[in-house]
């Protein structure tokens, strides 16, 4: 029988740093209500839905920062949506700011199965930004300051009818971060972005931010033979532009649905997972078909080695006309 998961992007709209989790909360819960009109059975919420995107202030009280973070879950404020859950069988994907008992800041997403209970938990692996004040920028992107790198690794949860995997958000641009997970047969991949409309590092055309935005994740649906369900932040938030976009992508690397607005928006496809199987028995059988040999330096080499100078073939064709 085929097995078939009625899924969503629960793009949510800007959130001002005024903004209570409790107001994001019953926002969220606005979502399932209608998700569960639509017979979604599970849905993904934005990389740090409870808070607005405070990475892109420099603060240097951490008084002030933890006031982003959440020291347990589910807390008194996001106990309602894990209720809901419960009520409507609907499993979801959070992202939020994670302060553990020890001290320790990370960027976290947790899985909650269609009975409200956590049932995974994964830290964002590749933290993009800055750690230090860059006054010159017309808003900061201080991941590096505020959060540690993940050390969950990619797990993969066997709940809700399929294998899930999580990353959020700049680990969508990585190939790595899919491929440890479908080596593990990751059949959905749930991922929360925050991405600003415009690249403050370096000059980059607008358009790009979708492109690119759609190219990781078409490109990673399709090389894992796998589902990815991608949800955004998305309108202008204090003042800066984030993409949204939300989209969900097959295993064909087709996106199959697709956000029309900047703001809430429940963006609903039916994931076909035979589809993923086709994908993982034929082009993307990686029993049959990857070279393990020849992958090495991907885990022994962080950065690039450039070949000895006078070596790269042509080099020598090319200095001499
Ligand atoms: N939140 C997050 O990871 N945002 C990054 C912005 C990159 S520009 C510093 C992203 O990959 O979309």
């Amino acid at each position: 029988m085929a097995r078939i998961i009625t899924a969503a992007a629960a793009q949510m709209g800007p959130i001002a740093r005024a903004e209570s989790r409790t107001s994001c909360v019953n926002r969220m819960i606005e979502m399932m209500r209608e998700a569960k009109s639509r017979g979604v059975r599970y849905m993904v919420f934005p990389e740090l839905a409870l808070t607005t995107f405070f990475p892109r202030w420099y603060m240097e009280d951490w008084k002030e920062v933890e006031t982003f973070f959440e020291r347990t879950m589910p807390t008194k404020e996001t106990l309602p949506l894990f209720e809901k859950a419960a009520e409507w069988g609907i499993g979801f994907y959070l992202g939020y700011a994670e302060l553990t008992e020890d001290g320790h800041h990370y960027n976290t997403s947790i899985l909650v199965n269609d009975k409200g209970r956590i049932v995974g938990k994964y830290r964002k692996v590749h933290l993009p930004g800055h750690s230090e004040h860059e006054p010159h920028r017309p808003w900061q992107h201080l991941e590096k300051r505020y959060f540690e790198p993940g050390d969950l690794g990619f797990p993969v949860w066997r709940t809700m009818g399929a294998i899930h995997g999580m990353a959020i958000c700049n680990d969508r641009r990585w190939p790595e971060t899919y491929r440890s997970m479908s080596l593990q047969g990751a059949e959905i991949i749930s991922l929360g972005y925050n991405t600003p409309d415009e690249n403050t590092s370096a000059f980059e055309p607008k358009h790009l931010r979708n492109f690119h935005n759609d190219l990781v994740v078409q490109a990673s649906a399709y090389q894992n033979s796998c589902y990815v369900i991608a949800t955004a932040k998305a309108g202008i938030e204090e003042g800066v532009g984030m993409i949204g976009g939300s989209l969900i992508a097959q295993p064909s690397g087709e996106i199959v649905a697709k956000a029309q607005t900047l703001e809430d928006e429940l963006v609903v496809a039916d994931l076909r997972l035979d589809l993923v199987q086709m994908g993982k028995e034929t082009v993307f059988n990686f029993a049959k078909h990857r070279r393990i040999e020849h992958y090495g330096r991907i885990t022994s080499q962080t950065g690039v080695e450039l070949p000895p100078a006078g070596e790269v073939e042509g080099e020598d064709v090319l200095s001499r006309k």
